[in-house]
Order: C-alpha cells, then structure tokens, then sequence
C-alpha cells in the first residue's frame, strides 16, 4: 500500500506527493511536525498538515526572501528573523560577510530540533557565530526592540495557529519600530489564487500598506506552494525595491544562487492584472 501526503488547497482542490516513509512525527506545545521522504521532491516538511518546504524547490522561497531586500539595502548588518526554525533563511544570510548578527526568534523548539536532524543542508548554519537563537514568540520579542535592525525577514507559517499573530497590525507596527530609518522587512505573503491564500494575502498586505511608507509585493514561482505562485511582501522605510537597487553592487558581491538574479529581481515585481486588482 502507498503512502501519500496531502494537502487541500481548496474545496475539491488536493494536492498530493508519495511518500516513502515517515521519517519523523512530532507533536509539539505548539503544532504537529511531519518529516517524508519522496521519490522526487526528496524529503518534505509538514507542519500542522500544510507543507512548510521540500529539499527540491525550497531554495526558490529562501532565496527570494533573503536576496531582494539584501541587493537592495546597501548594508544590513544587524538582522531579526522570525520563525524560519527549518534554517533556510539564516543558511542564505549567511553567505554575506558584512552582516554581523542574525537574531533568530522560533517560538518551536522542535522545529529546529527536528530540523538539525533531517535537514541537514538546510538547517546549516545555525552554528555559524552570527547567529543568536531566542526560542520565543515573534510577537513579543519584537515588542521591546526599538531602532536597531537593518532587515527583518518573517517566515511564518500560514495565518492559522501559532502563525497567525505573525498577520496581525500590531506586530506589523512592532517591526516597524524595531527597524532603523532606512530598514525593511519582508514577509512569506501566502498566494494570490485559492481563496484560503487570498485571504491571508489580503489580510497581511492591507495592514503593511498601513503602517510602513513603501509597501510593495513580489511574486516566485513555486511548484511545491498552492498554486505554485508564491507572494512576498517588502515593507520599507526608505529604499523601494526597484528604483533603490543597485544590480553592480549585488553581482560584485559574487554570490551564487540557484534562483535569484538580478533581472528577476525587477520582474518579480511586476505583477499580473488580477493580482494588482486583489491588493
Ligand atoms: N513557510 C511557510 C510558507 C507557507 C506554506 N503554505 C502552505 N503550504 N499552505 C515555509 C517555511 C520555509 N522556511
């Protein structure tokens, strides 16, 4: 008998991936945590039954949330990262020499835990001597942080459980505190087609677009995300993501990435009718 991981992405809409076998399962304070292995997409993350990444395409989601705002900040130094226990994001960040700290708050220990086991790739730098782990909700470390990050990158889960709080105006307001005069933040911004994904999207922009004073979205393809076309929010001070970008300065820095370049970088942002029309 196969085994298959499934996830709905609407009424009558399931997508699903064979599985070989059930590397671990988790029930933490906070959330269920499933590790697969597959034929293809080679092992998967599954948290609270939403799949949270695959060793196949998860390099497209980090990488788009790390290098546009980092090619267009012209030195983060001092960075928050909230959730991304999996490692993802810290690996990419990493790969710049100038940044000089990294805090990252998971409110699940076990998502880090889990994820220094199987997903060793992924979960690669959490040694690396930048990196400050604070196991604690987002939602309140970000409280008492004022005027001290260059970037914060969110990397929630979906707007349901413990994520949830991660889409709320008063954490949006937090983060902008939080930033110095000429930070921004990114956020993952769930997708623009499933009615369940618009949703979130609709929630998480509508309350950015208030609080900071340049509030754009950008999108990636995905073939593992609902609908395999992803959104992200960028929230800035001071720099817009495309006519405060310096593409000369990103490529000296030499970085290889899989995903990101700079021309995708510009047209990540621009988005299709129906897509501008939601927002
Ligand atoms: N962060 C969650 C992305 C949302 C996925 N949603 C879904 N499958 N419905 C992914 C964590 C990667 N660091």
């Amino acid at each position: 008998m196969s085994l298959w991981f499934s996830e709905n992405y609407a009424d009558g809409v399931v997508f699903s991936i064979k599985v070989n076998k059930q590397l671990a399962s988790v029930k933490s304070e906070f959330q269920q945590i499933d590790v697969y292995d597959s034929d293809d997409l080679g092992r998967i993350l599954v948290i609270d039954d939403y799949l949270m990444l695959t060793e196949k395409d998860e390099f497209i989601y980090h990488e788009m949330l790390v290098h546009v705002p980092m090619a267009v900040h012209p030195k983060v130094e001092q960075i928050l990262v909230i959730g991304a226990g999996d490692g993802g994001i810290v690996r990419e960040l990493t790969r710049y020499d100038y940044v000089k700290k990294i805090d990252l708050v998971e409110i699940d220990e076990m998502v880090i835990k889990v994820c220094r086991e199987f997903f060793p790739q992924i979960a690669s730098k959490f040694d690396d001597a930048r990196v400050n782990i604070h196991i604690q909700d987002g939602l309140e470390y970000v409280k008492y942080c004022q005027n001290q990050y260059d970037l914060i990158i969110v990397d929630s889960t979906d707007p349901v459980g413990p994520g949830e709080a991660l889409f709320t105006e008063d954490f949006y307001r937090n983060c902008y505190k939080a930033l110095k005069d000429d930070g921004i933040m990114v956020n993952q911004h769930e997708s623009p087609f499933y009615p369940i994904d618009v949703a979130g999207m609709k929630k998480a922009h509508k309350k950015i677009y208030r609080v900071f004073d340049i509030s754009e979205v950008y999108q990636a393809h995905i073939p593992t995300y609902a609908s395999g076309h992803w959104l992200f929010g960028f929230a800035s001070k001071k720099y817009h993501p495309t006519r405060d970008f310096n593409a000369d300065r990103w490529n000296s820095l030499g970085i290889k990435t899989k995903y990101y370049n700079t021309d995708l970088h510009i047209g990540a942002f621009a988005l299709p009718n129906y897509v501008k029309e939601l927002l």
